[in-house]
């Protein structure tokens, strides 16, 4: 296939290697994105298609919001770029106190990164580097848990609990380990919000804390609710008791909020959603409407006072950051989305529509080949039974269908997963749900 471009003529598919994508399926039979507006994206060709996912859970104020744009435009043509290693600019302290004002009481110091993967590797670091400042440096084991997603680099990947992303990079950091999935489909399928049943698979910390003793431990990570793989909601009661292990024992607590940080759950962050704060909470996408790339670590003053004070005077406390953290653009574009959501009240707005979403939702119980429906705030999974020896194949092909309906859903493996822009209307939510229904009709 042929693109047409005025500045690099007949530009084709075939240099681009693009990233998690079936390359040789998608370059057989391409589906581009050329322009996007609010709750909608248009093709090439000028056909709409609405947003089920806000691009990548990322979108939550929906796409090209006029003072998102004006703000980056305006930073561009200010001040490009300024170094960010022993020198400051106005807009990153101004960045980190608008993410302050809206992260749980008592963590109000901001690292930037510029990815999801980079804030999970980061905080991996922070957690290490504190144990160390506190004089504990055996404490470097890190556990995770089965179906996590954490990022693709070193740590997140090795952290991460997907089998089929570390199956070719195996244990690439040492000292990591897994608590089990909490996914359970033979008592909690269809449960609307929080699942019944589960809590006791927290149990299992307590038997690694034991097995590897405390002392060599630095760290837990886990999504408070795990999206990536294939939207998976805490149950009742779990993550109390995984935050009460970890305090009992000393380890940090990093909650990875890469797809539930602002405004996801209805509250800014899914720390606020369950009460429960975490040592470290890692936050990207959604922290600038995802108009330039960025993340964040968000830690616990502690966290930062211990690992600050425990450095000579005049000295670098955290040997890490990145030539990007704190890009003049992002803190632009984050600025202007922070005063969005607020002005907007959209996360407000996204509570109050999270009833109607549940209620879409699990009006395809009986569509074809669903097996279970689960939904927390404004993110839905539907999983589909796989078909026999193409395990993958049905989510793909659904996500096609109703792609070329006119809908963006995606899959992951055969599970649908939603998370549209928090400025989504009842119209749209049916939209999206009828449109599921028939393509799900018409799958083998
Ligand atoms: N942590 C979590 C919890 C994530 O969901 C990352 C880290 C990594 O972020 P970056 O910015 O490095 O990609 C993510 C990313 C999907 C999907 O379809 C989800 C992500 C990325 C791509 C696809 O669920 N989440």
């Amino acid at each position: 296939m042929k693109l047409e471009n005025p500045s690099v003529h007949a530009a084709t598919l075939e240099h681009f290697w693009m990233p998690f994508t079936a390359n040789r399926q998608f370059k057989a039979t391409p589906r581009l994105l050329a322009r996007a507006e609010g709750m909608f994206y248009w093709t090439p060709e000028g056909r709409e298609v609405l947003d089920g996912t806000a691009g990548l859970w990322c979108v939550n104020a929906g796409h090209s919001r006029k003072p998102i744009v004006e703000a980056v435009q305006k930073q561009a043509a200010t001040m490009d770029y300024a170094p960010p290693f022993n020198m400051g600019h106005p807009l990153a302290f101004q960045a980190a106190t608008a993410v302050a004002r809206v992260a749980p009481a008592g963590m109000e110091r901001v690292f930037f990164t510029n990815s999801g993967s980079e804030s999970a590797d980061t905080a991996i670091k922070m957690a290490m580097a504190y144990h160390r400042a506190r004089g504990e440096p055996s404490r470097r084991i890190i556990i995770g848990r089965e179906r996590g997603y954490h990022g693709v680099n070193i740590g997140g990947t090795t952290v991460g609990g997907i089998p089929g992303n570390r199956k070719a990079f195996p244990a690439m950091m040492a000292g990591v380990d897994h608590i089990r999935s909490t996914h359970d489909l033979a008592r909690n399928a269809f449960s609307k919000g929080q699942p019944a049943h589960g809590a006791e698979f927290a149990d299992e910390l307590e038997r690694l804390v034991a097995f590897h003793d405390p002392s060599n431990i630095a760290a837990v990570i886990v999504e408070p609710m795990a999206g990536s793989a294939g939207v998976l909601i805490p149950p009742k009661g779990y993550l109390d008791k995984l935050a009460a292990t970890c305090r009992k024992h000393g380890i940090l607590l990093i909650f990875d909020e890469v797809i539930t940080g602002f405004g996801r759950l209805g509250t800014p962050f899914a720390a606020h959603y369950f009460n429960i704060t975490p040592d470290l909470l890692t936050c990207a996408k959604a922290i600038n409407n995802a108009a330039i790339p960025m993340g964040a670590v968000i830690a616990k003053n502690e966290v930062y006072d211990t690992i600050t004070n425990a450095a000579p005077e005049g000295a670098i406390e955290f040997l890490h950051g990145y030539t990007y953290s704190a890009h003049p653009m992002a803190c632009s574009a984050l600025l202007a989305t922070q005063k969005l959501y607020v002005d907007e009240q959209l996360f407000a707005r996204a509570q109050a529509m999270a009833p109607k979403f549940e209620a879409a939702l699990h009006s395809l119980k009986d569509a074809r080949h669903v097996i279970d429906i689960r939904n927390l705030g404004i993110v839905g999974g539907i999983e589909l039974e796989p078909r026999a020896g193409a395990v993958g194949r049905r989510g793909l092909e659904a996500h096609i269908r109703c792609f070329e309906a006119g809908v963006l859903v995606r899959s992951t493996g055969d599970i649908l997963a939603l998370s549209p822009p928090l400025i989504i209307e009842d119209a749209h939510i049916e939209r999206i749900v009828e449109t599921i229904r028939t393509a799900l009709a018409g799958l083998e």
